[in-house]
C-alpha cells in the first residue's frame, strides 16, 4: 500500500499536474488537447500514469485524482478562456475511469464542475477506452448521450485495440473515434496497419465521427493518413504534452 499512500500524499501536496497535448487539423490549426496527468514519484521519480494510474484504479484513490484531474482541467479552461483563442479550437479532453464512469452521479460531477468554474461546458470532453463503454454498453450509451444534450462530447479512445464490437460501436453517441498510436506506428510502411486505419477511418466516417490518429511521430505517417481520409491529429510530430503554460503559449501563437 505503500505506492498508493504516495499518490494521496502527493494529490494532497499538489505534486500531481496536469501536461497538454495539442491536437490539430490537416490545416495545422489546433482543435483541442488531451490533458495527461503528471506525477513525481518521491523515490522512482517520474512515472508514466500507465504505471500509476491501473494502481489508483484497484483503489478509490482513482476517484480523487479523477476529480482533481477534472477540476484542473476545468480551471485551465478558465484561464485559457481569457486569451485570444484561435477560432479553430474547440476543447480539452479528460481521460475517464472505469470508477468515476460507473458513479451513479459521474454526470452530476462533470456538470458541477463546468458551472463551478463557469466555463462553456462544450470546451470540455471526455475520453473513454473502447473496454471501458463495453463493459457497461447500456448506462454508457445514455450517460454519453445525455453528456451530448449537455454540449459535452465524449470521445472513444485507444480504438482497435479493445473487444468492442461494431454493433456496439454503431449505439454510442461518441462524437471522436481514436485511433489508437499502435496502427498509426509504421502506417507508412505496415500494410496491415495501414489496412485496420482505413476499416476504422470508413467505420468512424459512416457513424458520422470525427476520426482523429493519435501517435502521429513522422511526416510520412501523416501523409498517410492524409490519403487514407483522416484529418485529425496529435503526436510528437506535431507536439508533446506540455505543461499547461507552454501549451498556452502554443496556441496563442499557433
Ligand atoms: O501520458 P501518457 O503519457 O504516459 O499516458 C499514459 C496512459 O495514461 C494513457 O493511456 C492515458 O490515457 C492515461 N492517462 C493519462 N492521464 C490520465 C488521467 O488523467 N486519467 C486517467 N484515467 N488516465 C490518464
Ligand atoms: O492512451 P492514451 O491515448 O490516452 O495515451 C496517450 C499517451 O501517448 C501519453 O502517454 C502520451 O505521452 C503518449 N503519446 C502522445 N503522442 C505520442 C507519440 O507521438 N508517440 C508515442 N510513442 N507516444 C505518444
Ligand atoms: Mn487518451
Ligand atoms: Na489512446
Amino acid at each position: 500500500l505503500a505506492y498508493v499512500d504516495d499518490m494521496k500524499q502527493g494529490l494532497e501536496q499538489g505534486d500531481f499536474e496536469l501536461y497538454y497535448q495539442a491536437q490539430y487539423n490537416h490545416y495545422g490549426d489546433i482543435i483541442g488537447a488531451e490533458a495527461l496527468l503528471r506525477w513525481q514519484h518521491p523515490v522512482h521519480g517520474k512515472e508514466s500514469p500507465a504505471v500509476y494510474i491501473p494502481i489508483a484504479e484497484e483503489s478509490d484513490l482513482i476517484l480523487a485524482i479523477g476529480q482533481w484531474v477534472l477540476e484542473q482541467a476545468c480551471r485551465d479552461i478558465k484561464k485559457l478562456e481569457q486569451l485570444s483563442l484561435p477560432d479553430s479550437f474547440n476543447k480539452i479532453a479528460i481521460n475517464i475511469s472505469a470508477k468515476q464512469l460507473i458513479q451513479h452521479d459521474f454526470q452530476e460531477i462533470v456538470l458541477n464542475a463546468v458551472k463551478k468554474n463557469d466555463i462553456p461546458a462544450k470546451r470540455l470532453a471526455l475520453e473513454l477506452t473502447e473496454n471501458l463503454l463495453v463493459e457497461n454498453i447500456e448506462d454508457s450509451i445514455k450517460l454519453i448521450a445525455s453528456l451530448k444534450e449537455n454540449s459535452i462530447d465524449c470521445a472513444i479512445d485507444d480504438f482497435g485495440t479493445g473487444y468492442s464490437s461494431l454493433t456496439y460501436l454503431k449505439r454510442i453517441p461518441a462524437s471522436v473515434l481514436k485511433i489508437d498510436r499502435s496502427f498509426v506506428t509504421n502506417i507508412a510502411k505496415s500494410s496491415e496497419s495501414a489496412a485496420i486505419a482505413s476499416m476504422i477511418i470508413s467505420l468512424g466516417k459512416t457513424l458520422n465521427m470525427d476520426i482523429l490518429a493519435e501517435g502521429v511521430e513522422t511526416k510520412e505517417e501523416l501523409n498517410c493518413l492524409k490519403e487514407l481520409g483522416c484529418f485529425h491529429f496529435q503526436g510528437f510530430y506535431f507536439s508533446g504534452p506540455l505543461p499547461f503554460d507552454e501549451f498556452a503559449k502554443l496556441i496563442t501563437n499557433n
